[in-house]
């Protein structure tokens, strides 16, 4: 394959929403036959062409890295000058409404690192090929329209040697298979769902299978299978079950049912991405499907099951309905996200679940939207597409579907998107479309939404309270901001649902009335901020009572109170809302945290112990829960404070939080220890993980109160595991605590699972986060290990990524090393992979906000790098141009 990506980036042209113009051409059938191998492929394509409306736009199709053997126009071979080729596609100028246009390109799998197109996974000895063409990989497949809004049928024919490739598959339904001469075979497969060129795949290869009969609500036989090489068939049970969970699922609460004869997952060790939603052909990264109790943990089992659903609700969103352009990528991640986080939050805890989410936009989306590469959730332009799968996209997206849906109402909601299928099937549309769906089946104007998904940077959302004891009012003011990002410095007020309780003193609810209103109406509402500043009163209020915000995160915004340490204790100890007590305790300690940095008073660290010993003792609190509550804010999410980011004292002063915490505990937690670990099983019940889930916070709190303890606890736990959650948690807690068992350990763990690539990429990653001033040469020494590679873009995350966005303390060094020596990294991987390549430089999002010195290291390595932008590919230049604009 020839080099991966379009050079060089500096001054590409973006690609803008407003430029968008519906396609001049349409194909109404894709047929394709390819002849398969490892080093060389052949792929035939037939396209049956039709214009597009009235104009008379010559041909243009898109092809990246192919080497084109023939190419014929209704039966007729073209000659040169009838055609021409360029480095982004071909030309016919010849071609007409009802054209038929052939072509036979040759494409090298083996040589693709950068693992889109087709490519190999695996040795080539014993590897199989896969495709990857979302975004835009197609084109580097075959000629083709390669855009959204270009639906066509498929049918597609794959042969290859028998012996080498027993298995071929393709979208859709199988549709016959045979011998050829020579010890070849065919397969073809006929996919009846008009698709878009990203949802094309094919993989063939030495894949064993395990399957099950499944059967629709709409009474259609389904046969579901997984396909994994052979060492890796016996761990894909999980996901099977996972995978008739989620049919079900989407049955019940959405009314989708399955639309082909087969459902087939493929499992790969070697992918850029966590899976695809290849229409009936998903492929999944090895992560996210294998299971097994020796090597996946609880927090592993809930991702795939959470992967598994969302693949398959692609199936109806994204797939069924899918995007018009991929400005519109929200359209079905950020839906798809919301309805995957519903599934688990219904097949588990929801206030956990709730909590994790929150979570993970709090680490990972906050600091993308106040950082240099803020974006929209619907950017308006872009100039790489596969720089824009980010945290913004999905999660906040998500969360807008949330507050959509919420808006709505659970009927309410399914109306919508009831309405949304029946008058989208089949069509490539837009937010406005989604919008206006959900609208119309309720008789509301929802485009004022639509500012959300323009509207780039976290909202602040700020009040203030007033109560009138002559009058019995409370007035709660409040006030919106949202500070300005890249591109966007004027911000408008959007409008922001805030579900509200209020607290009596003695940790009662108050019946919520508002003025005017006749009666009081429940004890929880949403108020609906729509201004830059609204005031809402409430009346009948007998005490000036403690305001619940923002309750299960009702929008994605940072409420900016100044609620007193012994009001956030009080909710802590009080809410009824199991995110906000959650929210209550982090607020909590990142006030603790504050007051640590400047080196002040403890008044709401004393505040914060308390308020978690007395919850420590509380028998009636859910294990899963309260091991949240007893955890600070990460080092990421409190450094987010700092105007200017010292990452050694934001570690410092979080160590103070721990180790204060772990002293309040002190000779409970032995006892508490002790009495978890002796109910330890290796069952998945959501008991027995709940109990693991806060043993392993017990055991990492006792290892700090009491070192000699804690270890040897750790490496009883260690030895004796009855699963990998367990075996993890006490590495993990000796390797931190620099426990003198901790290299013996390592290298016992090591030597067990060699030859375990998902079991190994949790070594690296454990290692590469102990936050330590020597973790750049653990990390050097890491990287010399023999499983260690480039190519395995696992290997990379959990290695490379681990370290320099898992570990400030170890990355962001004073003397910048860590910055030059990673910069160098990615120059080699961009030339492997850019899009892997692209996803790490993100790890220096932050740089501006460091410290002078830290600060003025990061922009030399970065400016070094950026220097070379004609050489890098289009992936890395443009991270590296926003990071520095
Ligand atoms: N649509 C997938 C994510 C995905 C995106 C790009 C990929 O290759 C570069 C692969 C997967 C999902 O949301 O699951
Ligand atoms: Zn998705």
């Amino acid at each position: 394959m020839i080099p991966s990506d379009a050079p060089g980036a500096p001054g590409s042209r973006p690609v803008l929403l407003s430029d968008y113009r519906a396609p001049a051409w349409r194909i109404e059938h894709v047929e394709l036959a390819c002849d398969l191998d490892i080093d060389a492929s052949e792929i035939r394509a037939r396209l049956a062409l039709r214009r597009n409306g009235a104009g008379a736009a010559p041909l243009r199709l898109d092809g990246e890295g192919l080497a084109l053997r023939s190419i014929n126009l209704d039966g007729r071979a073209l000659e040169p000058g009838e055609y021409m080729l360029d480095a982004e596609g071909l030309t016919v100028p010849g071609a007409r409404d009802g054209s038929v246009l052939e072509t036979v390109v040759r494409v090298e799998p083996a040589k693709n690192t950068a693992l889109e197109g087709l490519y190999l996974s695996g040795p080539r000895e014993t590897g199989f090929l896969l495709t990857q063409c979302e975004a835009q990989g197609f084109r580097r497949i075959t000629y083709c329209l390669d855009r959204p809004d270009v639906l066509a049928r498929y049918t597609v024919t794959l042969r290859a040697d028998r012996a080498r490739f027993p298995v071929l598959l393709a979208n859709g339904n199988p549709d016959g298979a045979g011998a050829l001469p020579d010890g070849r075979h065919w397969a073809r497969f006929v996919d009846p769902h008009p698709k878009p060129s990203y949802l094309f795949a094919l993989v063939a290869g030495r894949l064993e299978h395990i399957e099950r009969d499944y059967v629709t609500a709409e009474g259609r036989a389904v046969k579901l299978r997984i396909f994994a090489e052979a060492d890796a068939i016996g761990r894909c049970g999980y996901a099977l079950d996972a995978l008739e969970r989620a049919m079900r699922w989407d049955e019940r609460v959405y009314g989708r049912n399955y639309d082909l004869d087969v459902f087939h997952i493929v499992a790969t060790h070697d992918f850029n991405m966590g899976a695809m939603e290849n229409k009936g052909l998903n492929i999944f990264n090895a992560k996210y499907l294998l299971a097994d109790p020796d090597a996946t943990t609880d927090d592993e089992y809930r991702q795939i099951e959470a992967v598994v659903a969302h693949e398959y609700f692609h199936n109806w969103t994204g797939n069924r309905v899918t995007c018009r352009d991929w400005f519109q990528l929200s359209l079905k991640e950020g839906l798809t996200v919301f309805r995957e986080q519903s599934f688990s939050a219904d097949m588990g805890s929801p206030a956990l679940k709730r909590i994790e989410d929150v979570s993970t936009l709090r680490r990972a989306q906050f600091p993308e939207d106040a950082g240099p590469l803020a974006h929209a959730v619907r950017p308006a332009q872009y100039c790489e597409i596969n720089n824009f799968y980010t945290a913004t996209v999905y999660e906040k997206g998500a969360e807008l579907v949330r507050m959509l849906a919420g808006r709505l109402g659970a009927d309410g909601f399914r109306r919508g998107t009831d309405l949304y299928f029946a008058r989208h099937d089949g069509q490539a549309v837009t937010v406005e479309d989604f919008l206006k769906a959900l609208g119309d089946a309720n008789g509301l104007d929802l485009m004022p939404y639509l500012d959300w998904y323009r509207q780039a940077g976290t909202p602040r959302v700020r009040a203030r309270e007033v109560y009138d004891a002559a009058t019995r009012s409370y007035a709660l003011t409040l006030g919106q901001h949202t500070p300005p990002t890249p591109g966007q410095a004027q911000k408008r007020p959007l409008p922001i649902p805030l579900r509200v309780a209020l607290f009596a003193r003695d940790g009662r609810l108050l019946p919520l009335r508002l003025e005017g209103e006749a009666a009081a109406a429940g004890e929880e509402r949403v108020l609906e901020l729509t201004a830059a500043e609204q005031t809402f009163r409430f009346v009948d209020v007998p005490e000036p009572p403690l305001p619940s915000l923002l309750r299960g995160f009702s929008a994605p915004v940072i409420v900016e109170s100044d609620e007193a340490p012994a009001d956030l204790a009080f909710r802590l100890r009080h809410e009824s809302d199991g995110y906000n007590r959650w929210d209550a305790g982090q607020r909590l300690a990142q006030l603790a945290f504050d007051a640590a940095l400047r080196g002040g008073p403890g008044t709401a660290l004393v505040a914060w112990c308390e308020a978690l010993a007395a919850l420590f003792d509380d028998a009636a609190l859910d294990a899963a829960l309260l091991a949240e509550l007893l955890t600070p804010p990460s080092a990421v999410e409190l450094g987010e404070r700092c105007a200017e980011l010292d990452p050694d004292a934001v570690h410092e002063a979080r160590e103070t939080l721990e180790n204060s915490l772990a002293a309040r505990l002190g000779a409970a937690l032995e006892p508490r220890y002790r009495a978890l670990h002796a109910q330890a099983d290796g069952t998945l019940d959501a008991a027995a993980q709940a109990r693991r889930r806060l043993k392993r916070r017990v055991l990492d709190l006792l290892c700090r109160h009491d070192p000699a303890r804690g270890h040897a606890s750790a490496r009883l736990q260690f030895d004796g595991a009855h699963g990998m959650t367990d075996r993890l948690a006490a590495l993990a807690a000796l390797v931190r605590s620099g426990a003198r068992e901790a290299g013996d350990a390592l290298a016992r763990y090591r030597r067990r699972y060699d030859g375990n690539a998902l079991a190994l990429d949790k070594w690296f990653a454990l290692q590469a986060q102990v936050p330590a001033a020597t973790a750049l040469q653990r990390v050097q020494a890491l990287m010399r290990d023999p499983a260690f590679t480039l190519r395995n873009p696992n290997r990379v995350y959990a290695l490379l990524r681990s370290y320099a966005q898992g570990n400030p303390v170890g990355f962001h060094r004073a003397d910048g090393a860590a910055y030059f020596w990673l910069v160098e990294r990615l120059r080699e991987l961009d030339a492997i992979n850019p899009s892997v390549a692209a996803r790490l430089a993100t790890a220096f999002n932050g740089w501006r906000r460091l410290e002078p010195v830290r600060r003025r290291q990061a922009q030399q390595a970065l400016a070094a790098l950026a220097a070379d932008a004609p050489r890098l590919s289009r992936d890395l230049a443009d991270i590296l141009e926003r990071t520095l604009a």
